[in-house]
């Protein structure tokens, strides 16, 4: 169990959505480290940000998937000072999208993931009845080739294990730890569950900056 202090720490008191890049636009690197948040449609990405966040409906989360189309920049500031940065980065995979969108949405992600000197830390998220599959294997492999000398820290998150059962949650999430080659978390944003170790996890690699 955490200490009380512990838990007081990871306390987000304010948050505040910044700023939007979309296809095209650009955005100057700001001076926080920016937490960014991947992984398919429909996975929970949203979700785990309301839930950081301490927020009910910061980032619009939405039942049709695809919906956030752009990067969205939100900001977190910690009760003892401190402040990040939260990326909503658009969900792949969704083969609804005509290709040329898909292609737009693709470089939207691509140019961020390669370009952002201020992207420090990516949280890719898997749905925890799905496991790893290529898309998710592809992000890891590109971030690692397009930034060998910017590197970034990676958590991986197992989403939604309120849809299976406890044991099958556990069992499911050590087979994505395995197949990702990363830390994997389990989380439910319907009960909160797995929102201390993921941001513990995330502020252990990244310690933010006070403004
Ligand atoms: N039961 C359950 N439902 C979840 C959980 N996380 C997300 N959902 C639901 O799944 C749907 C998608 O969640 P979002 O957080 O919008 O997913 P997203 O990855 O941001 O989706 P896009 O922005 O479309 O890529 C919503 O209906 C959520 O309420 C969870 O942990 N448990
Ligand atoms: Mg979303």
């Amino acid at each position: 169990m955490p200490k009380k202090s512990d838990s007081n720490h990871l306390q987000v008191v304010d948050a505040k959505f910044l700023y939007a890049i979309a296809t095209g636009s650009s955005a100057p690197d700001g001076e926080q480290s920016e937490i960014a948040f991947a992984g398919r449609s429909n996975v929970g990405k949203s979700s785990l940000m309301n839930r950081l966040l301490n927020r009910k409906n910061l980032v619009r989360t939405s039942s049709t998937p695809g919906c956030t189309r752009q990067i969205n920049i939100f900001e977190a500031r910690f009760a003892h000072g401190p402040v990040v940065r939260l990326v909503d980065l658009p969900g792949f995979g969704f083969a609804k999208r005509s290709k040329g969108e898909r292609a737009q949405w693709g470089s939207l992600i691509e140019n961020y993931l390669t370009h952002r000197d201020s992207l420090k830390f990516i949280v890719l998220l898997v749905d925890v009845r799905r496991g790893i599959e290529e898309e998710e294997k592809m992000l890891l492999d590109f971030v690692r080739q397009t930034r060998p000398d910017a590197p970034v820290h990676f958590l991986c998150v197992a989403t939604k294990t309120d849809k299976i059962g406890r044991p099958q949650a556990a069992a499911a999430t050590a087979r994505i730890q395995k197949d990702a080659g990363i830390k994997t978390l389990s989380f439910s944003a319907l009960t909160g569950e797995g929102t201390e170790p993921i941001w513990r996890s995330i502020l252990s690699a990244l310690p933010p900056k006070s403004a």
